[in-house]
């Protein structure tokens, strides 16, 4: 057994949403572990930014300036990608919206935003990626679900069910591509400190004292929490896993919870 099987050199990386948060944390992780990088965003400065910090850092990094919840831009996007960069190894459906309301309350606009960007654009970009590694008999396909993939929570109902659906299309894909050498698998983080969450995390935010109270491991997870799972779900270590979600959560999907002492 050698540590390559751990090895993403010569294979080539596309993070959607990549240039903040837990999308910016894999790409570089995914690097670091020898990927090279095409990180997608919608936004040219932050994509230029973060691309450029990336090659500060040594790393071989692109942008790829698309909207994923637009499927002919997607399809525009993949293969340009593929065409003057070559194959695209390893896909990590990461970008992501949550509208937080009371269900009640929740305006039809921001649901379909929810599933269209959460739910329906990884279909589509793993649509168009996906063919093309079915030519090549080949593939890795990461989705980020969430502990809303399992777990309701109030006034996250959009998003819950689109991570829910998620978990599902990763099913499916494993069952439909498996065959075809295509490992698609999810990482579910538990509660990451990134900016979707800081209001959550300020001190004495009921939120917060109940989140560390329903997590074993007694923390909240950073982004760098994720990129071991990442990089063994992107690696030859997981060519035998399909359909997977692998939560970093710190314990909290195990446990009926306790109050910390
Ligand atoms: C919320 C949070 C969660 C986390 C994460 C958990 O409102 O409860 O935003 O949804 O962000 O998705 O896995």
């Amino acid at each position: 057994m050698s540590l390559s099987l751990f090895n993403l050199a010569g294979r080539r990386a596309l993070i959607t949403g990549g240039t903040q948060g837990i999308g910016a944390a894999l790409a570089r992780g995914l690097g670091l572990a020898g990927a090279s990088l095409v990180i997608n965003a919608r936004n040219q400065d932050k994509l230029d930014g973060f691309v450029d910090e990336l090659k500060q850092e040594g790393l071989n990094a692109t942008g790829a300036l698309f909207d994923i919840t637009d499927p002919e831009a997607v399809q525009q996007a993949v293969e340009e990608i593929e065409e003057t960069g070559g194959p695209i190894d390893i896909l990590v459906n990461n970008a992501g919206v949550i509208r937080r309301a009371p269900a009640e309350d929740l305006t039809e606009a921001d649901w379909h935003t929810v599933i269209h960007t959460n739910l329906s654009a990884p279909f589509v970009v793993s649509k168009y990626v996906g063919r093309r590694m079915i030519a090549r008999q080949r593939g890795k396909i990461i989705n980020i679900c969430s502990l809303m993939s399992e777990l309701g929570r109030d006034s996250v109902s959009a998003y819950a069910a689109a991570k829910g659906g998620l978990k599902m299309l990763t099913r499916s894909l494993a069952t439909e591509w498996a065959i075809h050498n295509i490992q698609v698998n999810g990482i579910g983080p538990g509660y990451i400190a990134t900016p979707i969450n800081t209001a959550y995390r300020e001190p004495g935010n009921p939120l917060n004292d109940y989140i560390l109270s329903r997590t074993p491991a007694g923390r909240w997870g950073t982004p760098e929490d994720l990129v071991g799972a990442a990089v063994f779900l992107a690696s030859s270590a997981s060519d035998f896993v399909n359909g997977q979600i692998l939560y970093v959560d710190g314990g909290l999907l195990s446990t009926f919870g306790k109050p910390h002492s």
